[in-house]
């Protein structure tokens, strides 16, 4: 039990690789030390406990059956002692799932875990509206993160369920039943809504009711801030060159989630590796600034480079030249990380003498021949999430995204496609929703100070593209979209 001066520390069940260092950052951000153990007695006495998890149940389970973790969570939960169940979390409370055949799980709920059915691009990966039965409880209605391929099959009896539907299929996105908590979705990534749902867990006060959004069975598109960091500073460049200096990546960061970023890519153009481990440094930094998914890029090579950015808090990895010349890369990251963490970051420029489009590396210095197309086909296959297309003609010009080249991909590829380079403002990020990006990454617009995500969104919801609407405060000045 807490002394009377400092409140309880938030006990996280070190499940295997979890992103720990988000649940860090957002506690710290509610005041909250945090304890991460796998240790029996303390997950036992522990006030408030997190069973966070990314990855499959069968190793899950695994962990929690070598440290004699399965009586004690059953017990609490059955109980009703504050507990939050997290993604992988949620779903172990079933009896199975079709991910790990044969295991049983913690079998709290009366349900079973299913692959979404859907021709959606799986897994789920970004912002979806959640609606909440009535009832009083932490839950509200809002937009939560996801990264799910599974979800739960039946809603439980006795429970407050929150529901969301992907690609046609209404599936449980939380629920709630006496101080127990259990959200398919990331409430650490999902910006200020998740942190108050968070906090309103911590100190068991019911959350304030929210405006339902409208249930489109689609994901928001998503507005991306990229950070080109160099030697621990933001820089700026016209086609990855002239870099200048840009600002300080925390405030950058900072400034872009309080301004409605859907996300976050830091992207390491450092050349030295002095300049990569201050970039470990900024993403550690950046981590403990925010709450919404953080994508880092640049110098990944092997499994390990990966391994550091997520420990430091990165939720998804960036590679880019290394896949290139060894695509089994991709696989080995997809197999050892899951697939929603891995980004196939691909720079393309427009064959000088014929049509079309080839990789280019190494910042842009080198051309490979090869076809971007067919890559951003081969990636899909190898085991990304998700592509981060960047057109290495329009970088830093403010000239629209090369809507050619997105269209192209969109037909090759079915993975989630993030568009990146040129925009100047709100035509430029609807031309590349239309020609089937998901979402959009700008830099130049937003270092210059030029319009914020906010403002965009709101001319984009005006045109009727499903964003993840901000709290606009009534009567605030809005930067203009710029046009
Ligand atoms: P904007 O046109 O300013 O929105 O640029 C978006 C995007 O192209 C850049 O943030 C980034 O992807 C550029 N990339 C690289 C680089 C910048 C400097 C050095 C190297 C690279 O290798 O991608």
């Amino acid at each position: 039990m807490s002394n009377d001066s400092a409140p309880s520390a938030v006990v996280i069940v070190r499940t295997g690789l979890a992103n720990l260092a988000s649940w860090v950052a957002a506690f710290d951000r509610l005041g909250r030390e945090t304890i991460i153990t796998d240790d029996r007695t303390v997950i036992e006495r522990a006030e408030l406990l997190v069973l966070p998890g990314v990855g499959s149940a069968g190793p899950a389970m695994q962990m929690l059956r070598t440290h004699g973790l399965i009586d004690p969570l059953r017990s609490r939960i059955l109980a009703g002692r504050p507990t939050l169940a997290v993604c992988l979390g949620l779903q172990l409370l079933a009896n199975e799932s079709e991910e790990s055949p044969g295991e049983k799980l913690l079998g709290i709920v009366d349900s079973a875990v299913r692959a979404f059915a859907t021709d959606k691009p799986v897994p789920q990966m970004g912002w979806n509206s959640i609606q909440v039965e009535r009832g009083s409880g932490v839950l509200t209605h809002g937009s939560a993160y996801f990264a799910n391929s599974y979800r739960l099959a039946q809603a439980p009896a006795g429970w407050r369920i929150a529901l969301s539907t992907y690609g046609g299929e209404r599936f449980v996105a939380a629920m709630e039943k006496g101080r127990v908590l259990a959200c398919q979705f990331h409430p650490e990534l999902s910006g200020p809504w998740g942190l108050a749902l968070l906090r309103s867990w911590l100190e068991n006060t019911p959350a304030i009711e929210q405006q339902p959004a409208a249930v489109s069975g689609s994901l928001c598109k998503r507005i991306i801030p990229c950070l080109d960091v160099r030697d621990g500073r933001v820089v700026k460049g016209v086609k990855f060159q002239g870099l200048r200096d840009a600002g300080d990546p925390v405030g950058c960061a900072t400034r872009y989630e309080r301004d409605g970023a859907d996300e976050l890519v830091i992207l390491d153009v450092s050349a030295t590796n002095e300049g990569r481990a201050a970039a470990v440094r900024t993403v550690d930094a950046v981590r403990r600034a925010i709450s919404i998914p953080l994508t880092v890029g640049g110098g990944v090579r092997r499994i390990e480079d990966a391994a550091r950015l997520l420990d430091a808090g990165a939720d998804k990895v960036g590679v880019n030249t290394a896949a290139v010349h060894d695509p089994s890369l991709i696989t080995a990251l997809s197999q050892r990380f899951g697939r929603q963490c891995i980004v196939a970051a691909i720079d393309a420029a427009r064959r000088e003498n014929a049509p079309g489009w080839e990789v280019v590396t190494h910042a842009g210095t080198q051309r490979t021949g090869m076809d971007a197309v067919q890559w951003c086909a081969e990636v899909a296959t190898r085991g990304a999430g998700e592509i981060l297309l960047t057109s290495w003609d329009r970088d830093g010009t403010r000239s629209g995204y090369d809507l050619e080249l997105l269209s192209a991909a969109r037909g090759a590829s079915p993975l989630p496609l993030i568009a990146s380079g040129g925009a100047a403002g709100v035509t430029h990020l609807t031309e590349a929703f239309a020609a089937g990006a998901d979402a959009v990454l700008a830099a130049s617009i937003f270092h210059d100070q030029e319009t914020t995500p906010n403002t965009l969104k709101h001319a984009l919801l005006a045109s009727g593209v499903l964003m993840r609407s901000p709290p606009f405060a009534e009567g605030a000045e809005h930067a203009r979209a710029l046009d």
